[in-house]
């Protein structure tokens, strides 16, 4: 591993612990299936530009405009950054500074409503996201929270009852976007709930700012008075947050971000998400979104084919969520019994739970990984049947030992891409 070989040689002489606790780290990446839907492999480019200098520079501010000397080079990076942003997505304005997905969606809540005011996004047991306005998150503890969930018949948003809660609460911001959804939104008629009631709506695609990128998805971008992103999820770059807007709203999110939210920029961070933002220029990673939506498709079939319930009947994006209610199931004791065959997952919440969220009565699935590391639908219909017999016969031991020995064979089959 001529990436990983190099990292680790210069780590292993300065400070050999933390250099054994890298090499675990990139064992268990490089051998077991990973399918938590949230999670990605950065590329060699990324990692390069995230473990360099730049993590010296202190630069408050934004491109010309800082707080401190010697930031020419950085302003270039930064600018770059932010214009690749905009063309990507069709974009007037891009900040490029959140540290985060939540850090992004504070901002954004900062540059469109007062704390206090009224925010109305998608529950969390319904697919939305902590920073949406759960009562333990700065979103609810700063923010009256209301919530919308999907419909009990479909397990879908049915955006006639979206309406009706808006009409209800008469929200500042709807907020749309969620991190356990498995199907399109339709971004016009949140667009036309947000009008209708007089607010703001703010789309948070940090799940699906990959399948955007690549055409797989609808793009949130014309309909939204602010995005908010993250992009190491199917955007494929390092840990970090964005945010986009029309150019009226751009004064405001700057001065959210900074002084609002964040002190200087990691400026190694804004360089990995240029490249990988770069790497979306080539026809490569258009083909990759949409690997990704035709493996989760392939996937959810291969699982409901053998008997498994998935919440609304299937996927449309990279993501899926198993029911494991009619199999007497809980989330925690399957996703360990995943972590000791090899394959991670991560137990999830699904619509109308009665489970606690720290045992819940699903499992969320997802391809973005297992796409990047080159697997397509012949592996995905192995993975189904090993997901399938895996959670058939939990506690089985030679089950065990044959799913994890499949496991590890796929994964050597498609390495990472660090050698
Ligand atoms: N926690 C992330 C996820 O796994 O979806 C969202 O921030």
């Amino acid at each position: 591993m001529a990436v990983a070989a190099e990292r680790l040689g210069v780590l292993e002489a300065a400070d050999p612990e933390l250099a054994a606790l890298l090499q675990g780290e990139l064992d268990r990446q490089e051998h077991t299936l990973e399918l938590i839907p949230s999670e990605n492999i950065a590329s060699p480019a990324v990692l390069a530009a995230l473990g360099s200098w730049l993590t010296n520079k202190y630069a408050e501010g934004t491109p010309g405009r800082r707080y401190y000397g010697g930031c020419e080079w950085v302003d270039q990076i930064e600018s770059l950054c932010q214009e690749r942003a905009r063309k990507l997505f069709s974009a007037e304005h891009a900040n490029v500074q959140p540290h985060c997905g939540s850090s992004a969606n504070m901002a954004a809540y900062m540059a469109l409503c007062q704390a206090g005011d009224t925010i109305l996004g998608m529950d969390l047991s319904h697919g939305g996201h902590l920073s949406h306005g759960s009562p333990v998150s700065f979103s609810g503890i700063l923010y009256h929270a209301e919530f919308y969930g999907v419909s009990e018949a479909t397990e879908r948003l049915d955006y006639d009852l979206v309406l009706a809660r808006a009409r209800e609460v008469r929200p500042k911001v709807l907020v749309a976007g969620a991190s356990a959804y498995p199907r399109t939104f339709d971004f016009a008629a949140l667009r036309r709930i947000a009008d209708e009631v007089g607010a703001a709506l703010l789309v948070d695609m940090a799940h699906f700012a990959g399948l955007v990128a690549g055409g797989a998805h609808p793009s949130p971008v014309p309909h939204a008075d602010i995005v908010t992103l993250t992009t190491h999820k199917t955007l494929r770059g390092p840990w970090g947050g964005m945010i986009l807007c029309p150019e009226s709203r751009a004064k405001d999110v700057d001065k959210a971000v900074f002084p609002g939210v964040q002190g200087g920029p990691m400026l190694h961070a804004i360089a990995g998400k240029a490249v990988a933002l770069h790497a979306w220029s080539q026809p490569e990673m258009r083909d990759y979104a949409q690997r990704v939506v035709a493996n989760a498709a392939r996937l959810a079939e291969g699982l409901m084919a053998r008997g498994l319930r998935l919440v609304s009947g299937g996927t449309d994006n990279h993501l899926m969520l198993l029911d494991l209610r009619p199999l007497q199931l809980t989330g925690r004791r399957v996703q360990e019994a995943f972590d000791r065959a090899g394959i991670t997952v991560n137990r999830n919440s699904i619509p109308f739970d009665t489970a606690s969220k720290f045992n819940p009565s699903g499992v969320r699935l997802g391809t973005p990984a297992v796409t990047t590391r080159g697997m397509g639908v012949a592996e995905m219909d192995e993975i189904a049947a090993l997901v399938a017999e895996l959670i058939s016969d939990l506690d089985g031991e030679a089950t065990l030992h044959r799913v994890s020995a499949r496991a590890r064979a796929l994964c050597e089959a498609f390495p990472l891409p660090y050698s």
